[in-house]
């Protein structure tokens, strides 16, 4: 990283509920890294566990925008995408890679698009088709299990054993250029895991885990994102990234846990203070 790495995520802006662009703006910006947005909808709350919200869709202002940065001749040294608005903003976010990523640039895709078994409303098979092209520009691709078993057209259950995560982990490396970092390996007790690998070295392949709190918390995917993201742009591994974020993540649930009122997102903004410690003993 130098003191111009500039960044670009393409989200959506949940004004309340803390997820995808409110959280990554923050998160990558308390890393020291120059953070730009492209909004792929505007929403009045995030969509899991409120009903009645309002969805802006901003698909056309995408080439618009890519457009006048054009003209500006602004470029990006990385480009990290979450929740996506439409499938036609799919492509259109791949003219945006082709045109403004930097040579030597990097790509983080993460296919927010389900968890636990399910599609997050509005999203369905055709969408994560779509979404796996979009992933094939990753050079780390993020997907939690539900979304690997999507892309992959496998069943999903709850647990997978550890013989099972490696096999789907080693599975969807079909949809990366290069790393995989596949969350939700529950195998081992009171521990979640995550499997990192860079699928052209075969001797990658990592195990990491976090202690697991039991409690079910809306946007810790894009708080690990987001954590991930600005640790391997200081120029952390992606094991030592994802390790960080883990802790990052499960900091910010054990902030939220002891307030029943707050089951919207985490309280990710009380660990952005520790983040150097977490940086210096990982
Ligand atoms: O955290 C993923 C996410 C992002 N954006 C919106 C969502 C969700 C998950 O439900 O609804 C709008």
């Amino acid at each position: 990283m130098t003191d111009t790495t500039k960044i670009l995520t393409i989200q959506d802006i949940s004004c309340y509920g803390q997820c995808s662009i409110t959280v990554a703006l923050p998160i990558v910006s308390a890393f020291g890294i120059e953070t730009a947005i492209l909004p792929s909808a505007v929403l009045s709350t995030h969509t899991s566990g409120f009903s009645g919200y309002t969805f802006r869709d901003l698909t056309e202002d995408l080439p618009a925008i890519r457009e006048h940065w054009e003209k500006e001749e602004i470029y990006f040294d990385a480009i990290y995408t979450g929740y996506i608005g439409s499938i036609k903003q799919l492509d259109y976010i791949k003219d945006i890679i082709k045109s403004r990523l930097k040579p030597g640039g990097q790509v983080f895709v993460d296919p927010a698009m389900a968890d636990n078994g399910e599609f997050y409303y509005g999203f369905d098979q055709n969408f994560a088709d779509k979404m796996g092209e979009l992933c094939k520009y990753g050079d780390y691709i993020l997907p939690n299990t539900t979304e690997a078993c999507y892309l992959l057209h496998k069943p999903w259950k709850p647990d997978f054993s550890k013989e099972e995560m490696l096999e789907i982990a080693n599975e969807i490396t079909e949809f990366t250029k290069k790393h995989v970092i596949l969350k939700g390996d529950t195998h081992k007790e009171n521990q979640l895991g995550m499997i990192v690998l860079d699928k052209n070295d075969a001797s990658s392949v990592k195990f990491v885990y976090n202690e697991k709190i039991n409690h079910m918390s809306h946007g810790t995917g894009d708080v690990f994102a987001s954590a991930f993201v600005g640790s391997t742009i200081i120029g952390k591994s992606p094991a030592s990234s994802a390790k960080i974020a883990g802790e990052f993540t499960k900091k910010a649930i054990e902030e939220t846990i002891d307030d029943s009122n707050h089951n919207y997102g985490v309280k990710f903004e009380k660990v952005i203070p520790h983040l150097q410690e977490l940086l210096k003993s990982n």
